[in-house]
């Protein structure tokens, strides 16, 4: 007998994952209930408008609101399938993962939930937390049973289909990207991947449970982690030896099988610079790399910053009688990566908030992707390109943004932390 199609699912958490993908699925013509918390951010919504920025994001949630497919509230109602879309951060010295969004998200729910519901974790989660999931729903709803305890037969199916969608690309790669689906028994499997089929055309690849599921997630950007963290090892070694390092990954990248990653100021968004962690403190002793690859990258803006002073410090001998009061910097980018606006987790901003805080003389930011500065710059003066490069004696690159090809600054020191100038000078 054919399943039904699913007619009515829920997205709790309606962010820079939730809301790309309940406008995914209400532009499939199902009928999608987005929950927030957030009462602003449930109205922005109501009014066929995004409080967040992602390239046609605002076309879709536009339109399907229009149509009616899409509303948002921030109190559950029942629906055949809920997605769990909140964040999961760290806590704490030793990067603990968080889990409380999840159980506040899962508490949430539990009072709406119907037999043959299905219920999935998409936030990026540390190994066991689809489980916990279910031991927090089965808790709360002692009426129904749980894929734990009664395997294929369970009232309630649940899965984790961790999301892996890049920011900026976000609702291209829901639909091609392939999906792993983790259900916690073979029919929890079955129900997720007939769901994700509404809009993915990528396969839907069914792991062996929720746990390897929960790895594989954490697999893939502790992969990209560790080969950036490989890239700015690579530019402290060729920084000591007096070398270029774009120059140097250039010529290894034309072996076939080297492709060396890009090193920067630091390794930001709040994906990447997380996740390790999760695989550090589930396997605090085997993770021996996955860990010192995070420190590496966390080091990069400390590294960046003393390079700063080392370049005050020389001007200033090549210029005596001049003071660092009287020393302008010029910053460029404070996203987290390039030709976004996005400043969460960015060691670039980062870098240019301790300049703000430490240096004595005037500091510009050139951002070109955002409309006024944020919290934390003192008295920075947001200037354009043409002006920094025309004034300030100090010149230091954080982000590899696409108008920042351009920059010619000659006569002056330039920091560039991207190699956005060593790119101009590529043969
Ligand atoms: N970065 C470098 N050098 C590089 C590449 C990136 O320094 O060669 C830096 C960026 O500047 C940025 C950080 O790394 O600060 C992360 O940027 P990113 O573009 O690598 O990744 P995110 O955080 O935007 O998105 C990642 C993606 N994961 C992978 O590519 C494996 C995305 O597919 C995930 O869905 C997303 O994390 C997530 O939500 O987990």
């Amino acid at each position: 007998m054919p399943e039904l199609p699913f007619k009515r699912i829920s997205i709790i958490g309606l962010g820079y994952i939730g809301l790309p993908t309940a406008a995914m699925f209400a532009s499939r013509k199902v009928e999608v209930v987005g929950v927030d918390v957030n009462q602003k951010a449930v109205d922005t919504i109501n009014r066929g408008e995004v409080h967040i920025v992602e390239p046609d994001l605002d076309l879709v949630v536009r339109a399907v609101m229009k149509e009616g497919y899409l509303r948002a509230t921030t109190v559950p109602e029942p629906a055949e399938a809920f997605l769990i879309a909140v964040p999961t951060p760290f806590k704490g010295e030793n990067h603990e993962p968080d889990l409380s969004f999840i159980e506040a998200a899962v508490r949430a729910i539990a009072p709406v939930l119907e037999a043959g519901n299905l219920v999935i974790l998409e936030s990026t989660s540390p190994v066991g937390a689809t489980e916990a999931m279910a031991g927090w729903l089965a808790e709360a709803r002692r009426d129904l049973s749980f894929p734990q305890d009664a395997g294929e037969a369970s009232d309630i199916r649940v899965a984790h289909c961790p999301e892996r969608v890049l920011p900026g690309k976000v609702m291209q790669e829901l639909i091609t990207n392939d999906r792993v689906i983790g259900g916690m028994t073979p029919a929890c499997s079955q129900a997720a991947a007939r769901l994700y089929r509404t809009f993915v055309t990528g396969d839907c690849v069914v792991a062996s449970g929720p746990r390897v599921a929960e790895m594989a997630k954490l697999t893939e950007n502790s992969f990209r982690d560790v080969n950036i963290a490989f890239a700015n090892e690579l530019s402290l070694i060729c920084d000591a030896l007096s070398m270029d390092v774009w120059e140097l990954i250039r010529l290894a990248n034309r072996h076939p099988r080297v492709n060396v990653l890009q090193p920067g100021p630091g390794v930001g968004g709040h994906c990447i610079a997380v996740d390790p962690w999760f695989i550090v403190s589930s396997a605090p002793e085997q993770a021996q790399l996955i860990r010192k690859a995070r420190e590496v990258n966390d080091g990069k803006p400390g590294w960046v910053i003393k390079k700063v002073r080392a370049a005050i410090g020389a001007h200033l001998m090549d210029n005596p009688g001049r003071t660092a009061r009287e020393v302008t910097l010029a910053v460029y980018g404070l996203a987290f990566k390039p030709d976004i606006d996005d400043l969460r987790e960015s060691p670039a901003l980062a870098i240019a908030r301790e300049l703000a805080a430490n240096h004595a003389g005037p500091l510009m930011v050139v951002e070109p992707n955002i409309a006024t500065l944020p919290d934390g710059l003192g008295g920075a003066q947001h200037v354009g390109a043409v002006e920094a490069q025309e004034i300030a004696d100090l010149h230091l690159v954080l982000v590899g943004h696409s108008g920042f090809r351009d920059i010619t600054i000659t006569g002056r020191p330039v920091i560039d932390a991207v190699g956005v100038i060593a790119a101009q000078t590529q043969p």
